[in-house]
């Protein structure tokens, strides 16, 4: 397609391939990072190297000799870089400089290799003693009255073991605040997909992907952000399995790959056809093309049995594991097909086609990702999912089950191992039993409630365990300000990012040791452990010399700002980051599915945890896997201005959430910018836009345009996709989406369908 910019140019390539070859090349390149990205590069996701920081996809028992990828690589030169942010770069850039620089430019400016704290006179961060940082941070919490006005963030790189001491450094100091990235992607799959099947996690693991006859990849984009997957992909499709993909955008990447690691595929210039079918469902319009589908199959069921045919449903999985399947039916049979074709935007031929090939398959795995949590109806877009694998049984046999997408690698693990804004009783007890202390009841705050709180001047701390929370937030016109009026900001972080710049009365910035380092404690050298997406726990090695000798891990780190704030603590934190077997003998104790747990990790691949979904066994309160009906209120979109389109907000190819590793977005076809929309080009034209021109996005509401909440200057590309919607790069467009626009029961923020109107620029 005609683009009218050298940037912009459709992609018709594999995913995979010599481009991935040559993108890793060029990030471990830029980083100046060869020979320790290099070294770093073949210890990464081998039996005893260290845990790709990139993404939760698991590993596969028998590992090729690398099992890396494209965006393993960047996500590892970019921490093994060989630049640094030193005092002497901190003291020769202001804070209000800094301001000024670009994500990209802040990121790569290196390693912050010293702790340090603002200085307002000099409006520099300089340098403090890891002592004098604690003694200080330590102070200030005690003066707080209430421990509940402290929030305690953190973000999915952490590990088990520094999760572990971070929740309780703050249980014991007395509050449940823990905001998490997991609010901001996966919290519809925490909070929705337990009351359908009673766990919270996916049930499959890498061995149902080598019996599955159908894999169904909906919302989510594994070119980019689980590249490792298409590996898994690819061998289900040699092996003759179908794998069709639900999405609003065609994603290249999901169609072909070349598979770099197979020299037939790489010296025949050859690829593997991968998804067989995309259905370009609205965005927001999943909902409707699942229950489309359910209606479908039955209906067909009904038939079968007029006609004495075979069953088309598992009558006798329904019979026994479930409840709730004749509300099912009930509201499928109100639910009319005018409504499921406008809002799914697909025809009817489209939802049977699909609806055949998932009755075809005596197997079929779901995955799911951001395209269906991030919106106001993520947790029952999940339940949705749910209804349709249970409706064949598809769920704790061999081949068929859920599998979300998770994020940050170790993001399953940190809520495993108790970062929890609403912990159980059952684990405040055990927590409560092996430490002695009394442990809060209170439900703490979740990532928007927490920014609430400080915009309200409720709490006066927060404390970041990794991450770029404000960036990665919605709103930065209620974010910022409110990061601005904190009494204490403390960072734990390997690189410079804008959370770091949002100052508070007193800002740290404590840089730790990243995945890829050598972790030496009191008793030698430290592993820390890991869950991936498939809840298989393995252990993680560091193997590089720190970036500086002046790093401490995150546990030591916790530890210490642990012992300073609580002069009278019950905890043995000193023996603990001496030796971290022991914080996990202790995660052992508090946390169920840890037994043997260090000697379990010392065997190649580590250990699965268990999960009662994976067995049929159903720890929902009925003790039943259940069908839940989701009654769509009259689309919302009727109370908004009537040229409103819906603004999903996109990863590219070279960025990894808020760290943007680069300018191009390979398979959608961008090179060197950022600054796009994607739309179709029916929609486009209806706009009276056409590719190349330039746009503004405005924000709206019930009330109509918010002028102040605007993204000016974007260039359109037309991209196949659903009418309706639009779509453009986070973080940039952060600033049009309200914090109360979220799922109602998770309070994920809506990200993938935010309300905006296209103008075009003078
Ligand atoms: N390289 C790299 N890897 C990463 C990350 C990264 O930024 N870069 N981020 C990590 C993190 S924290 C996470 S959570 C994961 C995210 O991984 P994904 O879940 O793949 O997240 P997104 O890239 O946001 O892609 C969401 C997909 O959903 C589609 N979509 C949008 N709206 C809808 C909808 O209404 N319905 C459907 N069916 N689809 C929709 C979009 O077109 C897009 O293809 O990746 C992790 N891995
Ligand atoms: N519009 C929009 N917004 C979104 C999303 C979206 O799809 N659309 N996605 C959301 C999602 S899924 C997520 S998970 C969040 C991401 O939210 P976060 O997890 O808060 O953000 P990241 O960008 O992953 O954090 C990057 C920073 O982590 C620090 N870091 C890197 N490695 C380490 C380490 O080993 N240890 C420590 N302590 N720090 C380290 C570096 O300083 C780096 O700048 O963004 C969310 N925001
Ligand atoms: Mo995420």
């Amino acid at each position: 397609m005609k683009q009218n910019a050298e940037s912009i140019r459709s992609y018709n390539g594999a995913a995979g391939g010599w481009g991935a070859v040559k993108g890793s090349a060029l990030a471990v390149h830029g980083q100046k990072a060869l020979r320790r990205g290099v070294i770093a590069i073949f210890r990464m996701n081998q039996v005893k190297g260290f845990d790709c920081p990139g993404c939760a996809w698991p590993d596969p028992d028998h590992r090729s000799p690398m099992e890396l990828c494209e965006n393993g690589v960047k996500a590892v030169s970019w921490e093994a870089t060989t630049k640094r942010v030193s005092p002497e770069f901190l003291a020769a850039h202001p804070v209000s400089e800094l301001w000024n620089w670009s994500d990209f430019d802040l990121e790569d400016a290196g390693r912050l290799t010293h702790p340090v704290k603002y200085d307002a006179q000099s409006d520099t961060y300089q340098p403090i003693s890891w002592e004098k940082a604690f003694e200080e941070i330590g102070a200030q919490l005690r003066s707080y009255n209430d421990p509940d006005c402290v929030e305690f963030y953190t973000s999915g790189r952490a590990s088990n073991e520094a999760a572990f001491l971070y929740q309780l450094f703050a249980r014991e100091y007395g509050t449940n605040n823990f905001p998490d990235c997991s609010n901001m992607c996966h919290g519809p799959t925490s909070v929705g997909l337990p009351q359908s099947i009673g766990i919270g996690k996916g049930t499959v693991t890498l061995q149902d992907f080598e019996s599955c006859e159908l894999v169904i990849c909906v919302g989510h984009n594994p070119a980019t952000n689980h590249p490792r997957m298409l590996s898994t992909l690819r061998e289900v499709s040699l092996r003759g399995g179908k794998i069709i993909t639900i999405n609003p955008l065609r994603e290249r990447g999901l169609e072909k790959f070349s598979f770099p690691q197979s020299p037939g595929d790489m010296l025949t210039n050859g690829s593997t056809p991968l998804s067989s079918g995309l259905y370009n469902v609205r965005v927001g319009g999943d909902i409707a093309l699942l229950k489309g589908m359910m209606k479908l199959m039955l209906e067909h069921q009904r038939s079968a049995e007029m006609h004495g045919k075979p069953d088309i449903i598992d009558n006798a999985f329904i019979a026994e594991h479930t409840a709730g399947f004749k509300e099912l039916v009930e509201d499928l049979a109100k639910t009319s097909w005018s409504r499921i074709l406008k809002e799914s935007g697909l025809s009817f031929a489209q939802i049977s086609e699909l609806t055949h090939c998932y009755e075809q398959s005596k197997a079929t795995i779901i995955s799911y990702g951001l395209g269906i949590t991030q919106h106001e109806n993520g947790s029952e877009n999940i339940q949705q999912l749910a209804n349709l694998l249970l409706l064949k049984g598809n769920m704790g046999r061999p081949g068929a089950g859920i599998c979300p997408l998770r994020g940050h690698s170790n993001v399953q693990g940190d809520r495993s191992v108790g970062i929890n804004e609403a912990p159980g009783e059952t684990f405040l007890q055990a927590l409560e039993q092996r430490f002695g202390f009394t442990a809060p009841r209170k439900h703490g705050h979740s990532a928007v409630e927490s920014v609430k709180a400080i915009r309200d001047g409720q709490s006066k701390a927060l404390i970041c365990l990794g991450g770029n929370m404000a960036v990665a937030m919605p709103d930065p016109l209620v974010t910022f300000p409110a990061m601005r009026k904190l009494d204490l900001a403390v960072h734990m972080t390997t690189k410079l990012n804008r959370s770091h710049l949002l100052l508070a009365k007193h800002s740290y910035i404590l840089p730790v040791l990243g995945r890829t380092e050598r972790d030496v404690q009191a008793k030698g050298v430290q592993s820390v452990t890991v869950e991936d997406s498939m809840s298989m726990v393995h252990a993680s090695c560091g193997a590089l010399k720190p970036a500086s000798p002046h790093l401490r891990s995150e546990p030591a780190i916790v530890a210490g700002m642990a012992m300073a704030t609580l002069p009278h603590s019950k905890v043995n934190w000193q023996e603990m980051i001496g030796d971290y077997s022991l914080i996990r003998d202790a995660i052992e104790q508090v946390v169920p599915g840890f037994t043997d747990y260090n000697w379990r990790i010392e065997q190649p691949g580590g250990f699965r945890m268990w999960n009662g979904a994976s067995n049929r066994i159903w720890l929902t309160e009925n003790e039943k896997a259940n069908f839940i009906v989701f009654n769509t209120p009259d689309t919302q979109q009727a109370l908004l201005p009537e040229n409103t389109l819906m603004l999903t907000t996109m990863r590219s190819h070279d960025q990894y959430n808020t760290t943007i590793y680069g300018m191009n977005d390979r398979y959608r076809g961008i090179t060197g910018r950022r600054d796009v929309m994607f739309i179709n080009a029916q929609q486009a034209k209806e706009l009276g836009i056409a590719a190349g021109d330039k746009v503004n996005l405005k924000a709206v509401n019930h009330e109509g345009v918010r002028h102040e909440r605007v993204v000016e200057g974007l260039t359109v590309v037309i991209h196949e996709m659903a009418a309706g919607a639009v779509g453009a790069y986070y973080p940039e467009t952060n600033i049009l989406i309200d914090l109360d626009h979220h799922d109602k029961q998770s309070a994920t923020p809506a990200y993938k369908s935010v309300p905006v109107v296209v103008e075009k620029s003078l």
